[in-house]
């Protein structure tokens, strides 16, 4: 695998160069499951519209990357993270069924965010940068799995739960939560 970044210091915006699956019109999402060295913690972000919501970092596919670069590039805006891709994990499908509204043609993220297809890498991190583009919007910080889940939850995003099970994050005792 190519494993390029590029650390910029300001996010991509705007939803111009968004990717569809050509089927379904689902907007493709690719994040990573950010791993420590020994497999049992991941890092959460907050969400930028829910600040106290813990998410994981992932964005929209542009025409002009692949998916795994997609990956690696929100990695690095939403949590300042670098580290190697490890595997592809299987896609899995907005948790919101049939309230996902299914946009045709052009997107105006005003008006509605359309159903989601999600892409997820598992992620070995190498370093967490001090400074990165969405400092300012974001906090970070590792969790357990049952912390990670437990967060997912509250959010309302099973979807996520979804990716995160299918990842090698090793299971504590949820029994905790
Ligand atoms: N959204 C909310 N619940 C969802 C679900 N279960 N499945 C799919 N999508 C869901 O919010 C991002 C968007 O996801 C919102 O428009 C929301 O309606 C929809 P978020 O996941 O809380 O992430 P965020 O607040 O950090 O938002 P952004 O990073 O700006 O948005 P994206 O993750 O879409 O990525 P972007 O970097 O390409 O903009």
């Amino acid at each position: 695998m190519s494993q390029k970044l590029n650390k910029s210091t300001e996010a991509r915006v705007g939803r111009d160069n968004q990717r569809y699956n050509e089927e379904n019109s689902a907007r493709i999402v690719c994040g990573c499951i950010c791993l420590n060295e020994s497999k049992d913690k991941v890092i959460m972000i907050s969400s930028s519209k829910h600040k106290d919501r813990w998410i994981l970092p992932k964005g929209g596919n542009e025409l002009d990357e692949t998916m795994e670069e997609t990956a690696i590039r929100e990695t690095w805006e939403e949590a300042g993270i670098e580290g190697r891709i490890l595997k592809i994990l299987p896609i899995v499908q907005d948790s919101r069924g049939s309230k996902a509204p299914v946009i045709k043609g052009e997107f105006h993220p005003d008006v509605a965010t359309p159903k989601t297809e999600f892409h997820f890498f598992e992620m070995k991190v190498d370093e967490l940068s001090k400074s990165w583009p969405e400092m300012k919007k974001r906090q970070r910080r590792w969790c357990t799995y049952s912390e990670a889940k437990h967060e997912l939850i509250k959010s309302k995003r099973l979807e996520l739960v979804s990716a995160l099970d299918s990842s090698s994050l090793k299971k504590d005792d949820i029994d905790n939560y």
